[in-house]
C-alpha cells in the first residue's frame, strides 16, 4: 500500500511567496499527474501562529536565515511565512485536491518549529500521521513538495525511522538551498531512502 505525501505546497513556498522556494511552482502539474498512481494522498500544511518563533520577526535585532538556539535546539529564523489564515498559507490554487484524503498541519506550537509532518523538531509531539498511515495499511511511503532540504527531507527521516519503506521523488521537490539539497539527499539515501524520479512511477504499468 503506497502513499503519496505532498509537503506544503504552500503559496508563501513559491515564487512570490514570503519563503520563496526557487522553482517550486514548477513542481505541482508533475504531482498532480503523480497522485493517480497512489492508494492513498495526504498533504501536510506548515500553519504557524503570528509571532511564532521560528520568525526572525519575533526576535529584535536578528534577520531571516540568521541561526540561533530556539530552547537548547538550533533554529534558522525565517521570514515571517504560512500564518494561519493568510493566503500566503493556503495551498496553492493550481495543487488538486481532490485525492487529498487529510491535511496535517504543523508549527502551530509557538515556541518550536515542526519542519517534519510527523514530529516537530524536538520529538515531542506527534502529529499523528505516523497511526494514520498505518491504520490505513501503508507500508511505502513517497514524498514530494517543498522544501527538499527542510520538510521533505526531516519528513523523510521520520518516515524511515517508524519503520516505512521510503522514497523521495526528487524532481517533484524542490530546495531553499543546493547545498543543502545535496547534502539532504546524501543523508536520506545514507539512511535507506530510496530515491526516484517522477518518469519511474508514471511508467509503471
Ligand atoms: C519549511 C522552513 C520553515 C518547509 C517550513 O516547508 O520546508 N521550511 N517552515
Ligand atoms: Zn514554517
Amino acid at each position: 500500500m503506497k502513499a503519496l505525501l505532498l509537503i506544503d505546497i504552500q503559496n508563501d513556498f513559491v515564487p512570490g511567496g514570503r519563503l520563496a522556494v526557487p522553482g517550486g511552482d514548477a513542481i505541482i502539474p508533475l504531482v498532480n499527474s503523480l497522485q493517480t498512481k497512489f492508494d492513498l494522498v495526504v498533504a501536510s500544511q506548515d500553519w504557524h501562529p503570528a509571532g511564532h518563533l521560528s520568525f526572525a520577526s519575533s526576535h529584535p535585532g536578528r534577520a531571516p536565515f540568521e541561526q540561533i538556539d530556539l530552547h537548547g535546539l538550533p533554529q534558522t529564523l525565517w521570514p515571517d511565512h504560512c500564518v494561519q489564515e493568510t493566503p500566503g498559507a493556503a495551498l496553492h490554487p493550481a495543487l488538486d485536491t481532490r485525492r487529498v484524503e487529510a491535511i496535517f498541519r504543523k508549527g502551530m506550537a509557538p515556541d518550536i518549529d515542526s519542519y517534519s509532518a510527523f514530529f516537530d523538531n524536538g520529538h515531542r509531539k506527534a502529529t499523528g500521521l505516523t497511526a494514520y498511515l498505518r491504520g490505513r495499511g501503508v507500508t511505502d511511503v513517497y514524498l514530494a513538495g517543498l522544501a527538499g532540504d527542510f520538510c521533505v527531507y526531516f519528513s523523510a527521516l521520520d518516515a524511515l525511522a517508524a519503520g516505512f519503506t521510503t522514497h523521495v521523488v526528487t524532481d517533484a521537490t524542490r530546495a531553499i538551498s543546493d547545498d543543502g539539497f545535496r547534502a539532504a539527499l546524501a543523508d536520506m539515501e545514507t539512511k535507506g531512502a530510496h530515491l526516484v524520479l517522477s518518469s519511474d512511477l508514471v511508467a509503471d504499468p
